[in-house]
């Protein structure tokens, strides 16, 4: 039997994203299972590696409820990020690049020296350098933001920009602190650090396990985004978003067009 044309939907969604321009959904369609969506993404992620962007971490999709009750998927999942998603802290997003984009609070780990493939995490400190307050920016390539698992995942898991606010080293305690997503100085959405997966050190666990089922290592000076622990809210232009972690601080983005 001929597989689904893996290249194929790589291009379709990266056009997609470069011109900003919805597509179907095409996982049902095609018959992409969740091992094909990953090499998708891989396809997808190349052809960003191929006109010179370069790899700089992880993201982690759905490590919280309110994510998952969000899209109506509930399977973690994980995509990469590279240099040119980056905006600088305070920087500005252009929403006229993007198809319909939403903010989410999420935490960001930098990572330090990281245990050889199948191996747990241990202890935690040796593997993360600092945590920062961090705003994603995403935005599925799906028309009305609309997708089921395999078709997330072939869509590098929605990921469009990430901001990361300042390195403090890690905490005592992560697993409970309290995250606010304001927009324009109004309190958007209220959560805390539990909703990631209980603990979000957890999440780390669970990206170096599962992107390691598709062969990919985390790497010494990556940056790791743990999941948002809110759902996501509509980014419009001439917004400025902050996201606030209880003893982490603020990490924030404004918003032009
Ligand atoms: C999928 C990406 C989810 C998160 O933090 O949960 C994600 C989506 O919601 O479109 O980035
Ligand atoms: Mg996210």
């Amino acid at each position: 039997m001929i597989g689904p044309d893996i290249a194929g939907i790589a291009e379709t969604l990266g056009t997609a994203a470069d011109t900003a321009t919805a597509t179907a959904q095409l996982a049902a369609e095609t018959g992409l299972d969740v091992d094909a969506a990953y090499a998708v993404q891989t396809a997808l992620v190349q052809r960003r590696l191929a006109r010179g962007e370069r790899l700089v971490g992880l993201k982690m999709g759905l490590t919280s409820k309110a994510k998952m009750a969000q899209v109506g998927v509930d399977e973690v999942i994980w995509g990469r990020l590279t240099d040119v998603m980056r905006v600088p802290d305070g920087g500005t997003v252009d929403v006229a690049e993007f198809i319909h984009p939403r903010v989410e609070p999420e935490v960001a780990f930098l990572l330090d020296r990281l245990p050889e493939a199948g191996e747990p995490v241990g202890d935690f400190t040796d593997a993360v350098r600092a945590v920062a307050p961090a705003i994603e920016l995403i935005d599925s390539r799906y028309a009305n933001f609309t997708f089921a698992l395999p078709d997330v995942i072939a869509d590098n898991t929605s990921a469009g920009a990430f901001v990361i606010g300042p390195w403090s080293p890690v905490p005592d305690g992560l697993e409970n602190l309290g995250v606010l997503l304001e927009i324009d100085g109004r309190v958007a959405q209220v959560g805390s650090t539990a909703a990631i997966l209980g603990d979000p050190r957890r999440a780390l666990d669970e990206g170096i396990r599962l992107a390691g089922r598709h062969g990919v290592r985390l790497r010494e000076g990556w940056v790791f985004l743990a999941g948002a622990a809110t759902a996501a809210v509509p980014l419009r232009a001439g917004a400025h978003v902050r996201a606030v972690v209880e003893k982490l601080g603020t990490a924030s983005l404004r918003s032009s067009s």
